[in-house]
């Protein structure tokens, strides 16, 4: 029997730790967010369009903060992701979530009308540390964007992304589960566990 290791996911939005919960309870880990005097970390991006280095500041600036507190001796999680889009030279990439609190989908379905290339994909660069030690992970969904808005599960941008292994349905149509399966989140956070285990004999 695996012993439980709790992680402490460095995020300040709920939707990903309730979706790394589902993805890594079942592979044996507990997920909390991490919380210093009762609030998220605040992050500062650095100014680039590469998810990988925003990931390894976020994880920096995690240790950084609980740097003598009572969570200095946990694992540590943070994950920077975004939608892609081919047709927009990877935008809104880095800039998702500021794109979807502004224009939010009704906006990324205007600025793509007319447009048969629909093409785009999620990614999620995950990082855990551990004992000293730094596991990464790049997780890709490839999808389109529909033409309108279907289904209201998930978040962000999940009602307008068809990913491309389903059967046409946007992650909104789709329940938890399915959608773990085949996200960007899930693929990341499975291949981390499977880092994290080490090779089977
Ligand atoms: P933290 O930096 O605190 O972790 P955040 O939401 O600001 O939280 P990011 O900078 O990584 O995180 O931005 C990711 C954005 O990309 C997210 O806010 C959504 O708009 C979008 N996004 C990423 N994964 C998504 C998913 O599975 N479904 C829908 N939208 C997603």
């Amino acid at each position: 029997m695996l012993k439980e290791l709790k992680i402490l996911f460095a995020t300040s939005n709920q939707n990903k730790i309730k979706e790394a919960r589902a993805i890594l309870q079942p592979l044996g880990y507990s997920v909390q967010q991490l919380l210093i005097e009762g609030a998220p970390p605040d992050f500062v991006e650095p100014q680039t369009e590469d998810i990988k280095i925003i990931s390894s500041s976020k994880v920096e600036q995690s240790l950084e903060m609980i740097s003598g507190t009572e969570f200095s001796d946990f694992s540590i999680l943070v994950e920077d992701s975004g939608l892609f889009i081919n047709n927009l030279g990877g935008f809104p990439g880095v800039y998702s979530s500021y794109v979807q609190k502004t224009i939010g989908n009704d906006g990324i379905i205007r600025i793509l009308e007319g447009n048969n290339n629909r093409q785009a994909e999620y990614r999620a660069y995950t990082i855990l540390y551990q004992n000293g030690k730094y596991f990464d992970s790049l997780g890709i969904c490839s999808g389109k964007i529909s033409t309108e808005i279907r289904g209201s599960s998930g978040f962000g941008f999940d009602p307008i992304f068809i990913p491309d292994l389903g059967d046409g349905r946007t992650f909104g149509e789709m329940s938890q589960s399915e959608k773990d399966s085949k996200s960007h989140r899930g693929k990341s956070l499975r291949i981390l566990s499977d880092e994290l285990r080490g090779p089977s004999e």
